[in-house]
């Protein structure tokens, strides 16, 4: 799996989803390369001569992904076969809905502007760049807001365009510049236990991220194990331990301020001895003393690496939408301090700044795994880059 560290360039054709036995030490040398390039090119938006008002439906029915990545390598003959529970064209349909619903504040702030831009009114200068402040409003980042304006300058310079016409274009562009980012959290059972290192700031979402990874996993017969590493908050702790009990899997937890590094690299052995498949592990999120918790973080890698050279097998970054441009700096952040190979956006259900996703794809280029659109289990869903950037701005499946 690659890290992703600042400088290092991004091949949005390679496969890195395979979990390959090249984890970098950390800390590792930077090597000066050039920053990450832009996603491959994409046609203009709307690219079509009279386009009709309202998009016609898409042929095929939603099918939203399952929490085990259906493409990952099989699970060993052990394991219990990988059923979740949005699987069916209904659970699919009510998941899309819920993901709608969750980002309705983010839709709803987009299409007011659009409606009250285009509302019978000619695509002229000013209404371009009306929509072009909009779509920087709204956190979705000034290269999407340039490529739908200028792909709908190219095609309907001065023509009478629908809002509906706006909404599908934006989508769509919103859809190429993400899409390569999509990429599922692959468990490699031939790792055991796979260990997945959660970071991200306090109040991110990183306890209730893992609580909610742990249910799921279970749930598709997978054994897990949960390292309460965050050992700075006793709340903390006493979180994770409700997860452990809802999720029916062991918590290791030492007392309020041990060291987190020597709880994970127990919990590691301990999940080794007891050919336990996955083991999550939570941190602290102390960023406002940022040398200390890049000490921490560093230090747990180092001992994980004592027990297996390629552990953390993942670090994921959870990132809280409602943030907003804010989340760029701490993808930048931790990205630097400790290596990050995949994002976890949660709170996208509480926010009207949703299209950050959309930026920080197009910025940083490392891979988005999940999104949460509440405070359940199963409002943790793999990331699916079509329905969200249909849902963000308010259209259908
Ligand atoms: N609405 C909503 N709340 C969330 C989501 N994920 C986490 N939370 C809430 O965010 C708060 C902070 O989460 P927590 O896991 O403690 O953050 P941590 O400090 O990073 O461990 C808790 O109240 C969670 O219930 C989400 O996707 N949607
Ligand atoms: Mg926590």
């Amino acid at each position: 799996m690659r890290f992703w560290r600042r400088n290092v360039p991004v091949d949005p054709g390679a496969n890195t989803d395979t979990i390959a036995p090249e984890v970098p030490p950390i800390p590792a040398p930077i090597p000066p390369a050039p920053a990450v390039p832009p996603p491959p090119p994409s046609p203009p938006p709307v690219a079509r001569e009279a386009e009709p008002p309202v998009a016609p439906p898409p042929a095929a029915p939603y099918v939203a992904p399952s929490i085990l990545a259906p493409e990952a390598p099989p699970p060993p003959p052990a394991a219990a076969p990988a059923t979740a529970p949005a699987s069916s064209t209904e659970g699919a349909r009510a998941w899309f809905n819920r993901l709608r619903t969750g980002l309705s504040r983010s839709s709803n702030r987009l299409n007011d502007g659009i409606n009250t831009i285009f509302n019978r009114r000619r695509l002229d200068d000013e209404a371009l760049e009306e929509l072009e402040e909009l779509l920087v409003a709204s956190d979705m980042g000034s290269g999407v807001a340039r490529d739908v304006v200028d792909g709908l300058r190219k095609a309907r310079f001065n023509q009478e365009v629908a809002p509906e016409e706006i909404r599908v274009a934006l989508a769509e562009q919103a859809l190429r510049l993400i899409e390569w980012v999509q990429k599922p959290l692959r468990i490699d059972p031939t790792k055991k236990p796979f260990t997945i290192l959660v970071v991200g700031v306090n109040g991110s979402g990183k306890t209730t991220t893992i609580g909610k990874l742990a249910k799921q996993y279970r749930d598709s017969g997978k054994s897990v194990m949960l390292a309460a590493g965050d050992t700075f908050r006793a709340a903390a702790v006493e979180q994770l331990q409700i997860w452990g009990d809802r999720a029916n899997c062991p918590v290791i937890t030492r007392p309020t301020g041990s060291d987190a590094a020597g709880l994970a690299y127990d919990a590691f052995v301990k999940a080794r001895e007891e050919g336990t498949e996955i083991l999550l592990i939570d941190t602290a999120g102390r960023l406002h003393n940022k040398v200390d918790l890049m000490g921490e973080l560093q230090k747990i890698v180092r001992v994980m690496k004592k027990v297996d050279p390629e552990a953390p097998h993942a670090v994921l970054l959870v990132l809280d939408a409602t943030v907003g441009q804010n989340a760029h700096a701490q993808a930048e952040t931790f990205r630097d301090m400790i290596g990050v190979t995949g994002i976890v956006m949660t709170k996208l259900d509480g926010t009207a700044k949703g299209g950050v996703l959309v930026s920080l794809a197009e910025k940083y280029g490392i891979p988005i795994h999940l999104i949460g659109i509440g405070e359940s289990a199963e409002d943790l869903r793999p990331f699916d880059a079509r329905a969200y950037t249909r849902s963000l701005v308010g259209l259908d499946a």
